[in-house]
């Protein structure tokens, strides 16, 4: 997992009506549409349950501390898709108790090993990783209008890999695994197939996804003309030729569609 630093996120708060507009143009989805489907929930229950959540970011400052922005960001992620979230005054426990007596009922936070939603309602708690994972294969089954009976190549196999290949299947898609570790290409389902060979299989597979911490390891003669990919992994698999050429079919970003599907899996 890499961890974000506050330059990644710097200035998206102000541009999230302008990703939205792309993440439309490009899925024909916005980013609750997109979350939705991740999470396996209706646009209707999650905006009844935006009545019925409110939403606490907690800042935790173990580790390498606090990222500038990062909780701002999130809440107002969340206020995107229409609930009430508030970044609280405290910090860690002190941070966590002061949501909980403000009667938030949902409350993100990331320490350096962990970002999680938990759900104090339904006890149910979301990893950054699932969420991510699930919410970028919707969003690549959004750009292909349906991966049902397609073939699609998930790149990393680790927990955003795995949770985006376990979303794939369930959509009916026909999913191969490359990762660079043997350990974890072990760890592959038995109806996903293994690709061995990274640079034949990008010749292949039309749709991609690129889990992995790796950036610019991908150029455009790597690809097939018709390639689409999410690209959850940060920084980007995909070198700054291949981004310009495909920019149309690229979804990458930080923390929007994770965030957006970690809500939507916690008040499912
Ligand atoms: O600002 C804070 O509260 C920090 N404790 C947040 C630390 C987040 C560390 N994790 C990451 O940077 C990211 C996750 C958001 C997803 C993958 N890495």
């Amino acid at each position: 997992m890499t961890r974000l630093v506050e330059n990644d996120i710097a200035g998206l708060e102000r541009e999230l009506d302008v990703y939205e507009e792309e993440l439309l143009k490009k899925t024909g989805l916005n980013l609750s549409e997109v979350a939705c489907a991740g999470g396996n929930i209706t646009i209707h229950d999650l905006r009844k349950a935006a009545q019925s959540y409110r939403v606490a970011v907690v800042p935790i400052t173990s580790g390498e501390g606090v990222i500038g922005g990062f909780t701002q960001f999130v809440a107002s992620i969340i206020r995107k898709m229409g609930f009430q979230a508030t970044v609280t005054e405290e910090t860690d426990v002190a941070g966590f108790y002061e949501g909980v007596c403000q009667e938030n009922e949902i409350i993100f936070m990331a320490d350096d090993k962990k970002f999680i939603a938990l759900n104090l309602r339904t006890k149910k708690v979301i990893d950054n990783g699932y969420g991510t994972g699930r919410g970028f294969g919707a969003a690549l089954a959004g750009m292909a209008d349906g991966l049902a009976g397609r073939e699609v190549l998930v790149i990393g196999f680790g927990p955003v890999g795995s949770s985006a290949a376990e979303y794939l299947l369930e959509s009916g898609a026909k999913v191969a695994v490359y990762d660079q570790n043997e350990l974890r290409m072990k760890e592959t389902k038995k109806d996903m197939k293994q690709e061995p060979n990274l640079k034949k299989a990008l010749k292949i597979y039309d749709f991609l996804i690129d889990a992995t911490p790796e950036g610019e390891f991908i150029s455009p003669e790597d690809l097939t003309d018709q390639a689409m990919i999410a690209a959850p992994g940060i920084p980007l698999g995909l070198n700054a030729p291949a981004f310009e050429k495909y920019r149309d079919r690229v979804i990458h970003d930080p923390l929007q569609i994770g965030v957006a599907t970690m809500l939507a899996l916690a008040v499912g």
